[in-house]
C-alpha cells in the first residue's frame, strides 16, 4: 500500500491536489483512499472530497501528529476497504511531520510504502514569508510555513497557472537558494498541469523523511494559537418571493466577512464555504486578505433549502471570528433568508503534543 502525505500551509491547494490525484490514480488502476484532518468536525474538504468517488476518512479534533493512532486507524480502515493508494492531507498549520508521522510509520509499519514528503506552497506566500517585512502573517505563523519547507523531501509550487514562465522560474530560484538540497517542482492542481509528473515522483520507491527540522515547540504552538478557528454548519431557508440566488448570498457573506477582517487587518489563513442546494452546490474560498475570493458554482442551485458549511482560520481570537461570522450571516440573510445555525465550533488550537517524535531519520 502506497501512503502519500501532501502537506503545506493553509490554502496551498492540498485538497484540490487530492481531488485531481484521486481521479488520475483511479484511471491508472489504483483503488484510492483519502484522509482529511482538522482540529474540529464539519470539514468542507471532507464534504468536497466525498464526491470524488474515492473512500474518504476524516481525522477530526486533533492533527495527525498528536493523534497518530487516529491517523493510523484511518489508514487501516481504508486498507480494509480495498485501498492500495492513500493520500493524506494534514492540517495546514501543522509541521514536524517527518519526525512525528514519516519516521514512526517507517519504524512501526514497514509494510506501508511511504512516499517522499511533499509540501505544497502558494507562490504568493513564498515571497511574502521569505522576504516581505510588511507581511500581515504573524512571525510565528511564518515560522511554521518555513519549517514545513525545511523538512520537505520535495517542495511543490502550486497554482503555476497564475504565474508567467518568468515568475515561476523566479519562485523556483528563490526556493532553491533558501533550500538548496530540496527538489522543487511547479504544478497546477487546478488545471492538472504537472500533476502526472508529481504522481510519478511520489509513486517511485524513494527515501521518505530524509530530514528532520529543529523545531521550537513554543514558537510552533504560538504560530497555531494566533489563529482563530471556526467550523460552522447553517441551515438556510430562502423566504423572499424572489427566485433564490445562492451565489449572490455567498458573495454578500464573503464581502461582509472580508470587510470586517480587512478593517482590523486580521490576516486570513483560509476561509472556505460550501453551500449545498440539492443537485447543485457553490464552493467559495479565500486564502489571503490580499487575494480575490474564488467562487465556483457546480450544477443548478434553485432549491429553497440549502446547507452552508463554513471553515475559517483567521489571525485573531475565535471570538472575533465568531462575531464576524454571525454578522456576515445576518447581513447576507437580511430580508431574504432564514438562517439556523446547526453547529458551531470556535477554537484556538491547543499546544501540539505529538504521539511520537523521532529525533533521527529511521
Ligand atoms: N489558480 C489556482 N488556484 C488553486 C490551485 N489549487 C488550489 N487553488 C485554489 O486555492 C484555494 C485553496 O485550495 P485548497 O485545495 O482548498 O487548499 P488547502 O487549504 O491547501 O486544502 C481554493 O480556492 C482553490 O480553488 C491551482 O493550481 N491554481
Ligand atoms: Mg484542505
Amino acid at each position: 500500500m502506497k501512503l502519500i502525505l501532501a502537506g503545506g500551509f493553509l490554502g496551498a491547494g492540498k485538497t484540490t491536489l487530492l481531488w485531481e490525484s484521486a481521479k488520475r490514480l483511479t484511471q491508472r488502476g489504483f483503488t484510492v483512499g483519502l484522509i482529511t484532518n482538522d482540529q474540529a468536525p464539519d470539514l468542507v474538504d471532507t464534504a468536497i472530497l466525498s464526491r470524488s468517488g474515492s473512500n474518504v476518512r476524516e481525522v477530526a479534533g486533533s492533527c495527525f501528529c498528536c493523534n497518530f493512532n487516529g491517523f493510523n486507524d484511518a489508514v487501516k480502515s481504508l486498507i480494509d476497504s480495498g485501498a492500495d493508494c492513500i493520500i493524506a492531507e494534514p492540517v495546514g498549520s501543522c509541521t514536524d511531520l517527518s519526525a512525528t508521522i514519516v519516521q514512526p510509520i517507517k519504524a512501526l509499519f514497514p509494510t506501508y510504502s511511504i512516499a517522499p514528503l511533499s509540501v505544497l506552497v502558494d507562490p504568493v506566500r513564498v515571497r511574502e514569508v521569505l522576504h516581505d517585512k510588511q507581511s500581515l502573517m504573524h512571525p510565528d505563523a511564518a515560522y511554521i510555513f518555513r519549517l514545513q519547507l525545511q523538512e520537505a523531501d520535495q517542495i511543490v509550487i502550486n497554482k503555476s497557472d497564475s504565474l508567467t514562465k518568468q515568475q515561476a522560474d523566479g519562485v523556483i530560484a528563490e526556493l532553491k537558494t533558501e533550500f538548496p538540497d530540496t527538489p522543487v517542482v511547479a504544478i497546477s492542481a487546478l488545471t492538472g498541469e504537472g500533476v502526472e509528473q508529481w504522481l510519478d515522483s511520489v509513486l517511485e520507491e524513494r527515501p521518505a523523511g530524509s530530514r528532520i527540522a529543529v523545531v521550537d515547540y513554543d514558537r510552533y504552538a504560538n504560530g497555531e494559537a494566533v489563529l482563530g478557528w471556526l467550523n460552522a454548519v447553517v441551515r438556510l431557508r430562502w423566504t423572499a418571493s424572489l427566485e433564490p440566488d445562492w451565489e449572490h448570498f455567498v458573495e454578500t457573506l464573503f464581502a461582509s466577512l472580508c470587510n470586517e477582517f480587512r478593517e482590523n487587518a486580521f490576516e486570513i489563513g483560509h476561509v472556505k464555504i460550501l453551500l449545498d442546494a440539492g443537485e447543485g452546490r457553490i464552493a467559495a474560498s479565500l486564502t489571503a486578505l490580499s487575494d480575490a475570493v474564488q467562487i465556483r458554482k457546480l450544477g443548478e442551485t434553485h432549491r429553497l433549502d440549502a446547507l452552508l458549511t463554513m471553515n475559517a482560520r483567521v489571525q485573531t481570537s475565535p471570538r472575533d471570528v465568531e462575531g464576524a461570522f454571525r454578522n456576515a450571516v445576518g447581513t447576507a440573510s437580511h430580508a431574504l433568508v432564514a438562517p439556523t445555525i446547526k453547529s458551531l465550533h470556535c477554537i484556538k488550537p491547543g499546544r501540539p503534543v505529538p504521539t511520537y517524535r523521532y529525533e533521527s531519520v529511521v
